[in-house]
């Protein structure tokens, strides 16, 4: 039985308190689907809802930790080595859709490095979770990257860049290259649960660019300690700066990221 930490409890607290109005919304987008308003308004007022109660909890329980979240962005704290990375709602296009994909991502940020990570799935009840040192974990069960060695029986899981969205130029020449790799490609949306999934060994590998900090923090915890490899899609160690990522395992990543900059993306991503 894995023995969770103080400090996840209260993450794990934050992101299950946030998902019971998360899951409320999400039952009223299905009947505003088919309104002539459509739903967008409301699942902005969602997400902010939703990014409230997890930065009350957060407050309650480390009152000196600053913030940078989606929405409300940042929040110095007088402790200044530890901070909280929110992503209240990540998925947010699949929500709106009506589409059950869609996570809350909280993490710790120590010294300016990811420390620990959850990442909440409310339509499945998944907690995955990650400290530093300790393991990763879906509920109560230790998680690990997959092992397999070739590209070719891969299944990896990507984001393809759209209206509004940069790096569109050099995603095309990286997506044709996977496309002949591996075994095959999906694209579900939140880039929190891709590393969630690549952390609990259903994707091989995940790569995509223009993501934000909060978008990838906690997965690049729980990725690492399920013993995968994190990177820039270039391989370089700026992924919450550049919002560039590659996560993979261990001997997938060289392959993988060969593959990739040789496709162009040196200069897109
Ligand atoms: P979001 O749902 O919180 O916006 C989809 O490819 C992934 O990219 C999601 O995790 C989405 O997070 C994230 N993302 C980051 N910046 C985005 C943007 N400007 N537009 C759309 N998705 C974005
Ligand atoms: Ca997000």
């Amino acid at each position: 039985m894995a023995l969770r930490s103080p400090l996840i409890n209260v993450m794990a607290g934050a992101a299950k308190k946030a998902a019971r109005g998360l899951l409320r919304d999400f039952g009223e987008v299905e009947q505003l689907q088919v309104s002539l308003k459509g739903p967008s308004d409301f699942v902005s007022a969602a997400d902010r809802r939703a990014e409230e109660v997890i930065r009350a909890e957060l407050t309650k329980a480390r009152p000196t930790f600053g913030f940078l979240m989606e929405e409300q962005g940042v929040v110095v704290g007088t402790d200044t080595s530890n901070r909280w990375l929110v992503d209240p709602l990540d998925g947010t296009t699949n929500f709106l859709h009506g589409i059950p994909q869609f996570a809350i991502s909280i993490a710790l940020e120590r010294d300016s490095k990811p420390f620990a990570g959850v990442i909440y799935d409310p339509i499945r009840d998944e907690m995955f979770w990650a400290e530093q040192g300790q393991g990763a974990y879906l509920n109560e069960k230790r998680i690990r990257v997959a092992n397999r060695r070739r590209l070719e029986d891969t299944v990896v899981v990507t984001g393809i860049p759209h209206r509004g969205r940069a790096g569109k130029e050099g995603y095309l020449p990286q997506l044709a290259a996977m496309m002949e790799l591996t075994s095959g490609i999906r694209r579900f949306g939140s880039a929190a649960l891709d590393l969630a999934w690549v952390a609990a060994g259903r994707f091989d590998g995940y790569w995509e660019g223009g993501l934000k900090p909060w978008d990838l923090a906690a997965g690049v915890v729980l990725v690492l300690e399920a013993g995968g490899t994190v990177s820039e899609v270039n391989g370089g160690q700026g992924m919450l700066h550049s919002g560039s990522i590659l996560a993979t395992n261990p001997v997938l990543h060289p392959l993988m990221c060969e593959a990739l900059v040789n496709a162009g993306s040196r200069s897109a991503l």
